[in-house]
């Protein structure tokens, strides 16, 4: 019966060919109900198949009384090519249905040639609840055409077709969302679980998704190879309660040790831009930070973002007036310069560039994909700085935080803490205007602190 007259595929390997156009996804879908559901469906892409598109409207007029029809009809907007695929293979006229009815002329819902009385063939791409279908076909039959039959090309199994069917409506289905599994399952392309899911679903019952944990501070000081700094940032993470870094991007020594006093007890970190300090000294800059980072139980962690051959980056850590060898706890690095321009980074924790937070950022998929694993193979890389996921054996630092705006007008680009540990698994949110620009410091450094935590608290 579905062997085509030409011979062609079995009704699997049509299919198969369909999805290959990515017709249905699988995963975590909220619909526009509210209800989660493991898998989505959007047919619009067959469309802008030809081949596949004549073959569907073929595979649909085999599935029908066709001497029954007078006239065809899609409902808006999917359905629309296929009825009218459906018209040029089988030569039934064609006729439009409206969304809504013109607002000046004629004010027709139906556009096209027919007659009273004619018996109007119903194409609709998918079928759920039916609902919509109910609402459609009154429009259709207040012009005195009379509906009988419906084909859908997918039935979601959501009651529709038993709706339209006690309503006294034929109803033919090319393939139901079961069956769809069943193929897809028997070709590899759906586990036993997701199956599970979609089964569960299809009875009505509530899906239960499965929900990617992150690892907690303590689970990750397990780690017996963890660099001694990353070993201290957990610590003090979890005896502070604090998975926050405030960036001290002040130009002055002054505000540096004013606001590292004030952000102390509530910060695992103080990230600076030490370049950025325009007395810079190093007895009179470094050696009291150095001091406020001791009270407070803070590291120092030096923004440099380090992007040359080795030997030179070797002298920018440890040379010049800076002498970053020094003093940085952690050190930021591109690692653009390769796995061996890393390697002289003796005293720090180098926490690698991996994705940045600015709009228009060149660091693609690709780039963070070769960057992580430069970052996983080196014995100096702690973690790494980036927007996305990483994988867990690397910390997360993740700046763009702000509770208050989305950007600052300079490529910046914000999100909140609750996004940051939910969506990519931070480990620790660096937070620079938020707390030193805020009218008082001190606070802004606990809202941030308390907000971190309960978001890490969440996800775990
Ligand atoms: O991708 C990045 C990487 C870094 S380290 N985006 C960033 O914003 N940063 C730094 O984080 C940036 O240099 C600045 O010091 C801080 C963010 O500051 P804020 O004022 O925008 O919170």
């Amino acid at each position: 019966m579905w062997k085509s007259k030409k011979g062609m595929e079995t009704k699997k390997d049509f299919f198969l060919e369909c999805y290959q156009l990515g017709i249905i996804k699988f995963g975590r879908f909220t619909l526009k109900s509210g209800i989660e559901s493991p898998f989505y469906v959007d047919l619009r892409p067959l469309a802008s198949d030809p081949k596949i598109l004549k073959h569907l409207a073929n595979y649909l007029l085999d599935m029908l009384p066709l001497d029954n029809f007078d006239l065809i009809c899609g409902v808006p907007y999917a359905a629309l090519p296929m009825a009218t695929a459906m018209s040029l293979e089988s030569y039934l006229p064609l006729i439009i249905k409206r969304k809504e009815a013109k607002a000046y002329g004629t004010k027709k819902l139906i556009e096209g040639l027919y007659q009273k009385g004619q018996n109007c063939l119903l194409v609709e791409d998918v079928i759920t609840s039916g609902k919509s279908l109910l609402e459609t076909i009154p429009e259709i039959e207040n012009e005195g055409i009379t509906v009988s039959d419906i084909v859908v090309v997918l039935d979601r199994e959501k009651g529709g077709r038993q709706l339209l069917e006690s309503k006294g409506y034929r109803v033919h289905t090319l393939f139901t969302i079961s069956e769809v599994c069943q193929m897809l399952q028997e070709d590899g392309k759906l586990t036993d679980d997701e199956v599970e899911r979609i089964q569960d679903f299809l009875a009505g019952n509530v899906v239960k998704f499965e929900e990617k944990k992150r690892p907690s501070y303590e689970k990750k000081l397990e780690n017996e190879t963890l660099h001694s700094n990353a070993k201290k940032l957990l610590e003090i993470a979890i005896e502070k309660k604090s998975n926050l870094i405030a960036s001290a991007d002040v130009i002055t020594t002054k505000e540096l040790h004013e606001l590292a006093e004030k952000v102390g007890p509530n910060i695992v970190a103080l990230k600076t831009h030490i370049d950025i300090i325009t007395d810079f000294d190093y007895d009179t800059t470094i050696i009291p930070l150095i001091d406020i980072a001791k009270k407070h139980n803070f590291l120092l962690m030096e923004d440099r973002k380090f992007a040359d051959i080795g030997s030179t980056q070797e002298l920018q850590y440890s040379y010049g007036v800076y002498k970053i060898s020094n003093w940085a706890d952690l050190i930021t690095s591109q690692v653009i310069g390769g796995y061996p321009s890393l390697d002289f980074f003796h005293n720090s924790g180098v926490i690698a560039i991996l994705g940045m937070s600015s709009e228009g950022t060149l660091t693609d998929n690709h780039y963070r994909e070769e960057a992580i694993k430069v970052a996983l193979a080196h014995p100096n890389v702690i973690g790494g700085v980036a927007q996305n996921e990483i994988p867990e054996e690397l910390l997360l630092f993740t700046p763009g935080v702000n509770l208050e705006t989305k950007g600052d007008g300079k490529g910046q680009q914000y999100n909140t803490p609750e996004y940051v540990f939910r969506n990519l698994h931070t480990d620790f949110i660096i937070v620079g205007r938020g707390i030193y620009k805020a009218e008082n410091p001190e606070q802004a450094s606990l809202n941030y602190k308390i907000a971190g935590w309960n978001a890490y608290e969440a996800s775990l």
